[in-house]
């Protein structure tokens, strides 16, 4: 989608760090990072949020959780732990309209979240 920033991301058109991509996965760290760790692990193909989603989605979606363990594992965080988490809207706190999951790592991560 033309006027959507992580569609320029995977483009190149805007800069990132890039961590991993695959023919259907793109991540990249967290401009406003959370925690120690903070990568953002997004589909190619743009959808823009779970209430998009459907099971012609599924593959993807696993691709994306699966991308999200291999990049915990090469950072050093798969044993001490990690967060994989994804909003969906105004009120979980959605601000990019570009579906995507957060990797959160390096921190005791409070639980109920904010
Ligand atoms: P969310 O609030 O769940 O929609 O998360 C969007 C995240 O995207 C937020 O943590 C900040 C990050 N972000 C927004 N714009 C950019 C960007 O241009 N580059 C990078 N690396 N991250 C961005």
């Amino acid at each position: 989608m033309s006027d959507c920033i992580f569609c320029k991301i995977i483009d190149g058109e805007i800069a990132s760090e890039r961590v991993y991509e695959d023919d259907d996965v793109f991540a990249f760290r967290d401009l406003n990072a959370q925690a120690p760790l903070h990568i953002l692990i997004i589909p190619k193909m743009h959808i823009a949020s779970i209430n998009d989603l459907d099971t012609s989605n599924a593959d993807t979606i696993g691709k994306l959780y699966i991308a999200a363990k291999k990049i915990a594992v090469e950072e050093g965080y798969a044993d001490k732990g990690y967060r994989v988490v994804m909003n969906c809207g105004e009120d979980a706190g959605q601000t990019v309209f570009h579906l995507h999951l957060h990797l959160l790592a390096g921190r005791p991560l409070s639980w109920p979240p904010g």
